[in-house]
């Protein structure tokens, strides 16, 4: 049959991803020391937690660990968000969550398209948060009417793009030739362009109008503008950057360090100023600069429930009352003072956490325990059935907008109109984007329900 040919979506993501990343680690070298750090700090981390590492064998997620990243991209029309979804949709990756950036002042909304499922996840979890501009919040119409103009007249994908994902929408899939070159082409929307597309005039009034603005309409497409390994102790490589030059923002964003990851953590070296072109009024290229890309670290802790979600905006909330994180790193340590005291109102155990309903967990049985009773909790304390926080694979809006701020430099704060615009983005997009709460709980009740299903016969039996 013609449709076993076709290569799995995952296969395809995973070699996009990699693609993605020596392209990166090309065009931006301190990428490459970054992910050279991680790995070691990951290997010396499982080397010395020996429980860790097993824990993530068990749960299949060992392997995926230094080859897991995501990356951030910025679009500037709805057409170009709605082709994104169709190019994603061929590497498994579909849209999860909604995120409204304008409510810390960064005139875009988002989504992040990702493999959704455990088998997916843990064949290549790799995830591209993907802003759209809101072309509606630039107040000056004439600037707003150019900017859309500008936009309009760029494609951002290659022919050849286009024709392969129609062609895997019409057939189902694609075969390993066809594959590869579509990983060719998509990579192409990602790449770098030192030439900008607009004068340097019009450059500077986009940039007046926001930094971000300027980088989605000046080029020619929507450069990769960071990838993102996953660390398993993010303080240590925190604290090894400097010594291998890079420098790295002043306090790793998100919760403080605790026994038990929660959500994530993440930090990142400051945007890079980098030589760019812009064509002048007698049509010549003149030299100027752009700054945009970066790398990031992340480590990853347990999805959060609603009411753990809730807790968590609380206590960040609280800290930041207290202590407002400076740009230049100045109050950084009390700052992070700060962030310990207010997180110790949130649970630092498992079992807390669980019976608290603060996180989503997944659970297993345990092979050759007897069985008593066919009550989940009976089941756990009769030790037949252990749990494992279920990681967060998404991003967080405040930190989202942390990164944003942060690498863009310390003047740009400024107050967007929020409104709730959700629908539109979906509109836009051409599907509703999924809830991601909704996705961990129904994890989660999987697990419990395969649990009782494995251990129910036994339990009648003895
Ligand atoms: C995306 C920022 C969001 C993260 O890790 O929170 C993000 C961007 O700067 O375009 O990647
Ligand atoms: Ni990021």
């Amino acid at each position: 049959m013609k449709s076993s040919t076709f290569l799995a979506p995952d296969t395809i993501r995973a070699s996009f991803s990699s693609a993605m990343s020596s392209m990166y680690r090309t065009e931006v070298p301190a990428y490459g020391t970054l992910l050279s750090l991680v790995a070691e700090v990951n290997t010396k981390t499982l080397a010395a937690s020996p429980e860790m590492a097993q824990r993530l064998e068990q749960t299949d997620t060992l392997d995926r660990i230094s080859e897991e990243r995501h990356g951030a991209i910025r679009v500037g029309t709805p057409a170009e968000l709605a082709m994104l979804r169709r190019v994603f949709a061929v590497m498994g990756m579909h849209p999860v969550g909604y995120y409204d950036l304008t409510e810390a002042g960064v005139p875009v909304h988002s989504t992040a398209f990702r493999p959704v499922g455990d088998a997916a996840l843990k064949i290549n979890p790799f995830r591209v948060f993907t802003s759209l501009l809101r072309l509606d919040l630039i107040e000056d119409a004439i600037l707003r009417e150019e900017a859309r103009m500008t936009l309009n007249a760029r494609q951002i994908f290659t022919a050849k793009a286009i024709t392969l994902v129609e062609k895997a929408e019409a057939n189902g899939g694609l075969e390993a030739e066809d594959a590869a070159s579509f990983v060719e082409e998509i990579l192409e929307t990602f790449r770098w362009h030192d030439r900008a597309s607009v004068s340097s005039h019009l450059y500077g009034r986009l940039h007046d109008a926001h930094r971000l603005i300027a980088d989605v309409v000046s080029f020619k497409g929507p450069h990769i503008n960071h990838l993102t390994p996953r660390t398993l102790d993010i303080d240590a490589v925190q604290a090894l950057m400097p010594a291998n030059g890079i420098s790295p923002k002043a306090v790793i964003e998100g919760p403080p360090t605790r026994e038990c990851p929660i959500l994530l953590r993440q930090t990142s070296f400051k945007a890079l100023e980098e030589n760019v072109s812009f064509i002048n009024a007698e049509g010549n290229w003149e030299q100027g600069s752009h700054t945009a890309r970066f790398g990031e670290i992340e480590q990853r802790g347990i999805a959060l429930t609603p009411k753990g979600r809730a807790l968590y905006d609380q206590l960040l909330a609280k800290s930041r009352e207290i202590v407002r994180p400076a740009a230049d790193g100045s109050n950084a340590s009390d700052y992070i003072a700060a962030l310990h005291e207010a997180f110790k109102e949130f649970p630092d155990n498992w079992d807390t956490i669980r019976s608290a309903k603060l996180g989503y967990f997944r659970y297993t049985p345990v092979s050759g325990t007897k069985v008593r009773s066919n009550e989940l909790e009976d089941l756990i304390r009769e030790g037949a059935v252990q749990f494992d926080p279920i990681v967060y694979e998404d991003f967080l809006p405040v930190s989202a907008a942390g990164i944003f701020q942060s690498n863009l430099g310390d003047t740009d704060v400024q107050k967007f109109a929020a409104s709730p615009s959700q629908q539109e983005f979906e509109a836009h997009l051409g599907v509703p984007v999924l809830d991601e709460f909704e996705h961990y709980a129904n994890l989660e009740n999987a697990s419990i329900e395969a649990c009782l299903q494995q251990l129910r016969p036994v339990a009648l039996a003895s």
